[in-house]
């Protein structure tokens, strides 16, 4: 190559670069974004919060400023649901559990056992089958950018150990405000109670309920292990969070602010299923030397739980729609077949 031809190319490839940022400085305005978030900032949810927020700065060069505030300062999911709604709040992080009032399909993700590992959590929600659902959620004016993980849902309590269904009976157990948890663990004999994420603790505490579920990480950085005793294996679930943008706010961004949303979102999700997964392989250690006794939930039990919840499956079935159920059933298949 010539000198000269040289030169022309990388003055065009400068010319081309200056264009792009001065597009892109154009495309971005100053914004303000607040991103609720239901546990404390030194949990999983916490920390993938702030690299969200980091890689938003970053990406807007410092225009678009993320404020993560936590602990469910700006009230529990389905408040915050509501004003992302409303256009009140811009965005937030939750369960997808809370979401089942807006959108019915979200109950998928409910289904007691339906997923085995994080290797099929993964392929299922990023797949077609976890896009299909995160985009129902556009009609109800709220906008899905990515799933991250909550985790396996393990059960505590402060009466006695759950070796098998028969030891829930009576138990009072805090449960997500969504009806396939509530007469699932009903079938199973709890007492089961709806209640906020945020009361939660409280209720533990004063002995409103006797126990609760959520994953390793959750019982870990909410601090639980300090008013239950007793740590049952169960994995009967895996959860997912989802980050959730206002409609009505996200139609006013230009195509590129949406595209440094999308970008991070993705960053922060790939930081945190990893960050969360390394906390949970050393989490049970973690609670045992707080003092928990573990057990671990015999597979023989976790069958005899299963075949319990028949029809809390049907339910689900008729909830998302039996297109959508054999659809998740295939996929499984095919994932599993890999
Ligand atoms: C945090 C909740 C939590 C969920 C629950 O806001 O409510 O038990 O597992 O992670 O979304």
């Amino acid at each position: 190559m010539t000198f000269l031809r040289r030169t022309v190319i990388a003055a065009a490839a400068a010319a081309a670069l200056s264009a792009s940022f001065s597009a892109l400085a154009q495309d971005i305005k100053p914004r303000l974004i607040r991103f609720g978030y239901g546990l404390n900032e030194a949990s999983n949810q916490g920390r993938a919060a702030k690299v969200f927020a980091d890689e938003v700065a970053k990406a807007s060069g410092g225009k678009m400023k993320v404020r993560a505030i936590g602990a469910a300062a700006l009230g529990p999911d389905t408040q915050m649901q509501q004003a992302l709604i409303g256009g009140a709040q811009e965005m937030m992080v939750g369960s997808t559990a809370t979401l089942v009032g807006i959108t019915k399909e979200m109950a998928l993700w409910d289904t007691p056992f339906l997923i085995n590992n994080t290797k099929e959590a993964d392929a299922l929600l990023d797949g077609p089958i976890g896009d299909k659902i995160k985009d129902k959620l556009q009609e109800k004016g709220l906008v899905g950018l990515v799933y991250w993980e909550n985790g396996f849902r393990n059960l505590t309590n402060s009466k006695r150990p759950v070796t098998k269904v028969e030891d829930l009976d009576g138990i009072k157990l805090r449960v997500m405000q969504n009806n396939v948890f509530l007469s699932s663990f009903k079938t199973l004999g709890a007492n089961a109670i709806p209640m906020a994420f945020s009361e939660l603790f409280g209720a533990l505490e004063t002995n409103t309920v006797d126990g609760q579920e959520n994953p390793f990480n959750t019982i870990l950085s909410s601090k639980f292990y300090e008013v239950q005793k007793y740590l049952t294996v169960t994995n009967h679930v895996y959860s997912p969070w989802i980050v959730l943008v206002s409609k009505k706010w996200w139609d006013q961004l230009s195509k590129t602010e949406q595209k440094v949303l999308m970008d991070a979102a993705k960053t922060s999700r790939d930081f945190e299923r990893k960050d969360t997964r390394e906390e949970a392989s050393k989490a049970m250690a973690d609670l045992k030397a707080k003092g928990m006794l573990v057990n671990e939930l015999a597979p023989a039990e976790a069958d005899r739980m299963r075949n319990k919840l028949t029809r809390v499956y049907a339910e689900i079935g008729t909830e998302v729609g039996m297109d959508v159920w054999i659809a998740t059933q295939n996929e499984l298949l095919k994932i599993r077949g890999k």
